[in-house]
């Protein structure tokens, strides 16, 4: 039988998933272990970090969870030396650990925007920066960012978010240029409007059990006529990850159900 099959295979990889416990990071780990690959994660406390560990093997994948904020980087190089000491050096690292602030612009303190800036923007170059040595020490390495619908479209009442989410696409891009001779591949996947707990103040029903006129308005401009599932983002990840995609580097795959192809439905 040929090997294709095997393009897939992340088998004896090590993969680190920021902020895996839940919503997407903990289905794209998920994915991942399916695919062979050992999963480590961080959460920034640790109840969350064991209710991962416990969901994890509920799923029938043993991950090992860490407690680790990804803008401390003291904490992440320690982290990330502790993970090549017990396990061996990363070859998959997922930037999917988030916060989003939805706050207009003029009601958002300098404060407020510095935090989101800093989770979702300096965070994966933190821990990018911490992950990168040791990859390209063996020639070959997988950065995946989680970036967003903001990376490419403003919207009212997330100025951060946007922000950071458009500069998390340009440092995707600024790693696959610096790095991508030693054989690094650094890809974005940018999430169109997904049902996790990150967004369900957008989904919750009315008092009379209809939709908010935000949640309406997004699955009039999806032509998949429905908000994304966290399980959407399994198979677009394990591409990412695995020898199929070597020579894709530099782009933000956007699985958004058409959201960026689309006008919106017509009145
Ligand atoms: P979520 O359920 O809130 O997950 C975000 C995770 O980030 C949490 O598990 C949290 O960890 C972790 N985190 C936050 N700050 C951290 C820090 N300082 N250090 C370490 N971990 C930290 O949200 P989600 O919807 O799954 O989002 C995951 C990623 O996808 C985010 O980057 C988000 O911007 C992006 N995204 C989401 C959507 C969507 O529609 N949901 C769409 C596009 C992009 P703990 O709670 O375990 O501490
Ligand atoms: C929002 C949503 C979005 C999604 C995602 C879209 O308030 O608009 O939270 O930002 O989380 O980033 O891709």
């Amino acid at each position: 039988m040929n090997n294709f099959n095997n393009i897939f295979s992340l088998e004896g990889k090590i993969a680190l998933v920021t902020g895996g416990a839940h919503g997407i990071g903990f289905e794209i780990g998920k994915a991942l272990s399916y695919a062979g690959a050992k999963v480590v994660f961080n959460s920034s406390n640790q109840d969350s970090a064991d209710k991962g560990v416990e969901d994890y093997a509920k799923a029938g994948v043993e991950a090992s969870g860490f407690v680790c904020d990804v803008t401390d980087e003291n904490a992440v190089n320690k982290m990330v030396q502790t993970i090549e000491k017990n396990y061996g050096v990363i070859d998959i690292l997922v930037n999917n650990a988030g916060l989003i602030k939805r706050i207009p612009m003029l009601e958002t303190s300098a404060e407020d925007f510095r935090k989101v800036v800093d989770v979702d923007l300096n965070g994966p170059f933190i821990v990018s920066k911490a992950v990168l040595p040791s990859m390209i020490k063996r020639n070959q390495g997988k950065i995946i960012n989680i970036c967003s619908m903001m990376s490419e479209l403003g919207r009212e009442n997330v100025s951060a978010y946007a922000a950071a989410k458009g500069g998390l696409k340009m440092l995707t891009r600024n790693i696959c240029a610096e790095y991508g001779e030693a054989n690094i591949q650094c890809n974005g996947i940018g999430p169109g409007y997904i049902a996790t707990s990150q967004t369900a103040p957008l989904r919750e029903r009315q008092q009379d059990g209809s939709r908010q006129p935000f949640d309406e308005f997004i699955v009039s401009r999806t032509p998949a006529a429905r908000w994304g599932e966290t399980d959407d983002l399994q198979g677009p990840a394990v591409f990412l990850a695995s020898n199929a995609s070597n020579f894709v580097n530099g782009q933000i795959l956007y699985v958004d159900g058409g959201i960026l192809a689309y006008i919106g439905r017509q009145p």
